[in-house]
């Protein structure tokens, strides 16, 4: 019987487990649209639907969830729904399909050589790691070595068209207790409205997150958003850049937290290293899956940079995965996982994910502790493909 002591004890004894090993039998990929309840406006565009790849795995009679955080158009990183779908379906899934794995990281071996695509395997690790803590009976949580029943979240708010309409809604999630409220900024959109909060609301801790949409000739700009008092500003620059936020961030106060520039751990090294931020936010559907969220989560804790949970208006199948993760002790800051009836009128899941004043219970249930609505799941799927059911 193993005695959780720490989470050291808990990832050496589930990393080296070969108690369990899975056979994977068959999968499912569908395609799902759910209305989102607002209108959410960033820099790189407005959605008023999530769009994603659900995907189960199946073995040992037991399903592992997951969903893939590609959009429909490559505008946040370069995968999207069709790229992810057409990997996972002709490259990853045939690959471990009829396969047994004693754990993720032998799983993980076998993606290991293809490059990039994280988004799409991560998909599939995630999966994974929901199978194999249902085979052994345990939440997730535990297994990755968290420490936490709750985690403290706050919103990301998308732009608003007018200023008024920013403090009504951050007064809405102020009034509910979220520990931190991010809103999105682009060019034209950024000082005004951060400096409209931070009068009406000199103590909130207030983040913005420009999604990689200015560029360093935007310097006055992001100097005078310098004296906003914000906790961070998140991905001012591009995308795949770290040189020029390194530049960035010594011309300013307000820490830089990277989120689309951190694709792994390494990155996570670099951009320490370099000084291109001192925050990362860890989404652990952009970084490949839980193995290198939790390297990246540990690379953090040993630069003592402050680590967050990062969203992609996920279904409650990826917000509980991210929950789990967001259990582990680095995890200082608030996330962006917050309630799921704040996105959804319904969602796919039996069980609610809701916070209460800015705390989100970790769910207990063996895997992800989630199950599926499988009558509103079947009204909300454009899409399905089964594989594997004949050939293994
Ligand atoms: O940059 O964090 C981001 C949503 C879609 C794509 C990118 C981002 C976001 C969010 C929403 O900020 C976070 C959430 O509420 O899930
Ligand atoms: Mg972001």
């Amino acid at each position: 019987m193993t005695t959780w002591r720490s989470s050291q004890t808990t990832r050496e004894t589930f990393s080296s487990s070969t108690l369990n090993p899975m056979k994977l039998e068959s999968a499912e990929l569908r395609v799902l649209e759910l209305p989102l309840k607002f209108r959410f406006e960033t820099s790189f565009g407005a959605q008023t639907k999530k769009e994603f790849v659900l995907l189960t795995l199946h073995g040992d009679g037991l399903e592992g969830y997951s969903e893939c955080v590609t959009d429909a158009l490559p505008l946040y990183r370069e995968e999207t729904n069709r790229t992810a779908w057409i990997m996972l379906e002709e490259l990853f899934l045939p690959l471990v399909l009829g396969r047994e794995f004693a754990n993720p990281e032998a799983l993980n071996k076998v993606l290991e050589p293809y490059k990039g695509n994280t988004m799409a395997k991560a998909t599939l690790e995630m999966a994974f790691w929901d199978l194999w803590a249902r085979s052994l009976g345990l939440p997730l949580w535990k297994l990755l070595g968290g420490v936490k029943s709750e985690i403290p979240v706050g919103v990301s708010l998308g732009i608003q068209p007018t200023v008024k309409q920013t403090l009504e809604t951050v007064q809405k999630h102020f009034e509910q207790g979220y520990k931190r409220i991010k809103l999105k900024i682009k060019p034209g959109w950024d000082y005004q409205v951060l400096e409209g909060v931070r009068a009406e609301f000199p103590d909130l801790t207030l983040t913005a997150d420009a999604n990689a949409s200015y560029t360093l000739a935007d310097l006055p700009t992001l100097q005078r958003i310098d004296g906003v008092k914000l906790d961070y500003l998140e991905q001012p620059l591009a995308f795949d850049d770290l040189v020029d936020h390194a530049r960035l961030q010594k011309m300013m106060h307000t820490p830089i937290c990277l989120d689309e520039s951190i694709m792994s751990a390494q990155d996570a090294r670099k951009a320490l290293e370099l000084g291109a931020a001192r925050l990362i936010n860890i989404k652990v559907g952009r970084l490949g899956g839980h193995l290198e969220a939790r390297r990246t989560h540990d690379v953090a804790q040993a630069f003592s940079a402050p680590l967050w949970c990062g969203g992609m208006l996920e279904s409650g199948i990826g917000r509980a995965h991210n929950i789990h993760l967001s259990s582990l002790a680095g995890f200082s800051k608030p996330g962006d996982t917050s309630s799921s009836s704040r996105y959804f009128e319904q969602d796919i899941v039996n069980e609610s994910l809701e916070a209460v004043n800015g705390m989100m219970p970790v769910p207990q249930g063996a895997g992800i502790g989630m199950s599926l609505n499988r009558e509103f799941l079947e009204r909300v799927t454009v899409k399905k493909v089964v594989l594997g059911r004949f050939n293994s």
